[in-house]
């Protein structure tokens, strides 16, 4: 049994990730994959519980360092309940954000030392990284004005300034730039399908390189 292959969809506020999943999933299923769609902060039932907490605007003041320490607690529990089983028993796991969010949020973002969060990585995570992100770049003003056309109150992250992605934005670009062979860079400002297309070609693209046999 070979371990199942691990894909993430990373980018800022609005970018699309939730709504491609799915589809995503459904065109490897099709390829006869199990395939298993996750997401984070959450991913498992206490993961889900620090999600709440870390989203809730009525905790506007938590310290950057709680943020980063919840954001990596509810990691270990998503790792340890959802992705490391399904991955050994041969599943693709397909995670909206995972780790680049926190070098794009706590780093860019908050300004938090992007050496600080490789320690931690390693702590949780040991040698599992992910082995596709698909990094869905748009504008942060695009981005930004699709979520304020979502009905619902704004969350914690959500009433940052455009600023705030700028930088979020930012590292995002220098780690796709910095690992080629890893990430893939889409352009999310297109339309639904045509944000399709490009996923499926990656994805495709991958699937040729890493078919579960190889
Ligand atoms: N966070 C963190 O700080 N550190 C970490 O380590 C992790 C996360 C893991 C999670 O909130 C927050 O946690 C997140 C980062 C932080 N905060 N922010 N920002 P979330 O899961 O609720 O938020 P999100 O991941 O940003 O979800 P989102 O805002 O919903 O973005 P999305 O999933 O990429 O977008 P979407 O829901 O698919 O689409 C947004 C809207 O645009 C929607 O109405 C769609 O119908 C529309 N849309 C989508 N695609 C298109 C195209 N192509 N054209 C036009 N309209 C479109």
């Amino acid at each position: 049994m070979h371990r199942g292959r691990f894909i993430t969809l990373e980018g800022i506020e609005g970018a699309g990730k939730s709504t491609q999943i799915e589809p995503l999933a459904a065109h490897l299923r099709q390829r006869g994959l199990e395939v298993v769609t996750t997401r984070e902060p959450g991913g498992s039932p206490l993961a889900e519980r620090l999600r709440a907490v870390l989203l809730d605007p009525e905790h506007a003041e938590m310290g950057e360092t709680a943020e980063l320490l919840l954001m990596f607690a509810a990691r270990a529990e998503h790792l340890e309940k959802t992705i490391r089983p399904a991955l050994a028993r041969g599943a693709w796991v397909i995670s909206d954000r995972f780790t680049d969010a926190t070098y794009a949020y706590q780093g860019g973002g908050r300004g938090i030392d992007l050496a600080r969060i490789a320690v931690l990585e390693d702590l949780v995570q040991g040698a599992l990284r992910p082995d596709l992100v698909l990094l869905f770049d748009l504008p942060p003003a695009v981005g930004l004005e699709r979520a304020r056309q979502r009905p619902g109150r704004a969350d914690r992250f959500e009433s940052e300034a455009e600023r705030f992605f700028e930088a979020t934005r930012g590292v995002y670009l220098a780690r796709a730039e910095a690992a080629p062979e890893r990430y893939r860079i889409l352009d999310a400002t297109r339309s639904l399908g045509e944000v399709s297309e490009q996923i499926r070609a990656h994805v495709d693209g991958f699937l040729d390189r890493f078919a579960p046999e190889s």
